[in-house]
C-alpha cells in the first residue's frame, strides 16, 4: 500500500520545518535584535549603519575581527548598547546614550546589540542591531 501526503501536508510539514527553528533562534536571542543568518550582511574593513526612518541599516551586520564600525547616534536617535554576551564587553558600551555617530575598531568576536533608546529597547525589539565578529 503506497502511504499518499497530500499537498496541503506537505506544505505544512515544510513550514514547520523553517520556521520552528526561526521562532526558537528569536526566542533565544533578545540580544541579537531578533536577527536571523539570512538578515546578516557580510561588512566589509570600514563599516557604517545609518539611521534610515526608525531603523538601524544595515540592522544585522556581520564582519571580521579589525573591522571598523561606525553607528550613526543622534540627537534624534540616541545610541546604547544592550548587554555584554559571555563576558565580552560591548565595543559601544561605555558612556551609552551617544548623540554623534561613534565609531569602533571591532576587537573581540561577539555579539554585540545596541538600540536606539528613543525607539528602541534593550531587549532588541523596535529601533535596534547587531553586530556580529568573527
Ligand atoms: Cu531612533
Amino acid at each position: 500500500m503506497k502511504l499518499k501526503v497530500s499537498f496541503a501536508s506537505k506544505v505544512f510539514i515544510t513550514g514547520a520545518l523553517i520556521v520552528a527553528p526561526i521562532i526558537s533562534l528569536a526566542q533565544v536571542a533578545a540580544d541579537t535584535a531578533g536577527c536571523t543568518t539570512a538578515q546578516f550582511v557580510i561588512g566589509t574593513a570600514n563599516n557604517r549603519i545609518t539611521t534610515a526612518g526608525m531603523a538601524f541599516t544595515p540592522k544585522c551586520l556581520r564582519v571580521k575581527v579589525g573591522a571598523t564600525v561606525t553607528i550613526d547616534g543622534s540627537a534624534r536617535h540616541p545610541l546604547a548598547s544592550m548587554p555584554d554576551i559571555g563576558g565580552v564587553r560591548n565595543p559601544f558600551a561605555t558612556g551609552s546614550n551617544f548623540i554623534t555617530p561613534q565609531t569602533r575598531v571591532m576587537k573581540t568576536r561577539g555579539t554585540f546589540g545596541y538600540f536606539c533608546d528613543a525607539h528602541g529597547n534593550i531587549n532588541g525589539s523596535g529601533m535596534a542591531g547587531v553586530i556580529v565578529v568573527e
